[in-house]
């Protein structure tokens, strides 16, 4: 472990002019001052060189139980989301506690090289053994020093539609699990879709639990679940608590339905998380010419002065055999698919991958404020446009006071070339 720092100096902040020095003790900040002119950093100081200095980034929505088995018994042939279903099913009676913990701390780890202090994961609870969601809950105690992760209990194969799903769910919130999960579009029927978000929502209730829903990922417009659990939050006033995972359906809803629908979301203050990489590849499969991009409607939302936030999802799992932990990756593949290359959207787009992923998440102390726990990254840029331009790795990653991650921005010199 490093040495506390005592301060940062020469970082920018977002949305304000100049250079300003961080303090920090106790691994708290204490003090963020302007400065006159760029200062030197003493040997218990981090010197940011005038890049821009946030809260860690925020991974709102990843699968940690299945990362790293991509091809593991098979590949996904179609890249369907349901053939990766089927992959995963072979692969899941094949967990162990001791798999399970060393590919959820590889990646996690990976995630942390790459800024993010804060994870969300899903874990498949339809497995009579729980295995995977007992050697998670014991992977968020491994890990506390680096990053604080919240653990979702998802059943993949349904509530209503797998056999014991609600005995399995309730059992995974008294193990430990943190958020209740949902996935109402690949229940059997649409009447079971309904009933699972009822009840999900009953359990988080009872259990003063967080929600986080797969809801509608999937490319058929008749797919309206998001409906039912924005009415539910909205009439039991927990919509602050509650994610809409994936809403990919909402991206081939028709306009008069979604007028409608928007007024019910704006209402219910829901949060959203996008997975734009993932479901670029894993949508759009039924189609032929021209191909919907399967990813939600971000720009309209944000609009609507609704929190949406980027995840990756997956990394090398049956249904996504890419990703590399780095969310500036994720940010820029969504912005394209997004039509989200304006100035304003820009300038502003930093937020979906830290402070909308925070309200996600409902974190407490997020943000670079005095009394605030110390945590915090150094980007490659001085403004998010140079940040997203440069698709550099963070500089650094401080967390409570100590410097988790540093490293030398990339160089870009070619020999002979003056
Ligand atoms: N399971 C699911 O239902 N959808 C996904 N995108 C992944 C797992 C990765
Ligand atoms: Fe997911």
């Amino acid at each position: 472990m490093t040495l506390p720092l005592t301060a940062i100096v020469n970082a920018r902040l977002a949305g304000r002019p100049g250079l300003y020095r961080v303090a920090m003790a106790d691994g708290r900040f204490t003090a963020i001052d302007a400065q006159a002119d760029s200062q030197s950093a003493s040997a218990d100081e981090l010197d940011a060189g005038g890049n821009l200095l946030l809260s860690p980034f925020v991974e709102p929505h990843i699968h940690l139980d299945a990362a790293l088995t991509a091809g593991e018994p098979r590949w996904n042939q179609s890249g369907t989301l349901f053939e990766g279903i089927e992959c995963w099913g072979e692969r899941k009676a094949m967990l162990s506690r001791d798999d399970v913990v060393t590919r959820a701390e590889q990646t996690l780890k990976l995630f942390a090289a790459h800024g993010i202090q804060y994870v969300r994961t899903h874990v498949d609870v339809t497995d009579p053994q729980l295995t995977a969601l007992r050697a998670m809950v014991e992977v968020r105690e491994r890990v506390r020093e680096f990053v604080d992760l919240q653990i979702v209990a998802f059943p993949q194969e349904g509530i209503l539609s797998f056999p014991g799903g609600k005995e399995l769910m309730t059992e995974a919130v008294a193990i430990g699990a943190d958020v209740i999960g949902g996935i109402p579009h690949f229940e059997f029927t649409r009447d079971y879709g309904v009933e699972s978000v009822k009840w999900l929502m009953d359990l988080a209730e009872r259990n003063d639990c967080l929600v986080d829903v797969h809801c509608d990922e999937i490319d058929d417009p008749q797919s309206r679940f998001l409906e039912v659990l924005a009415a539910e939050a909205l009439s039991r006033d927990y919509g602050s608590r509650v994610t809409a995972s994936h809403t990919c359906a909402m991206h081939s809803y028709d306009e008069a339905y979604c007028s409608r629908l928007f007024r019910l979301l704006g209402k219910s203050g829901l949060n959203f998380v996008a997975l734009p990489t993932e479901n670029l590849h894993l949508q759009g499969r039924f189609d032929g010419y021209p191909k919907r991009r399967g990813v939600t409607r971000v720009p309209e939302l944000l609009d609507a002065g609704l929190k949406v936030c980027f995840g990756q999802d997956s990394i090398r799992d049956p249904w996504y055999p890419m990703g590399n932990g780095n969310l500036l990756r994720t940010l820029d593949v969504g912005l394209h698919a997004c039509h989200m290359l304006g100035m304003e959207r820009i300038d502003t787009a930093l937020e979906i991958v830290t402070d909308n992923g925070a309200a996600a998440l409902n974190l407490k102390g997020y943000e670079i404020a005095v009394g605030n726990p110390a945590r915090c990254m150094v980007l490659n840029g001085a403004t998010p446009y140079e940040v997203l331009l440069n698709q550099s790795p963070v500089l650094a990653s401080i967390r409570d006071g100590r410097c988790l991650v540093q490293r030398e921005a990339p160089v870009h010199e070619v020999a002979g070339w003056s």
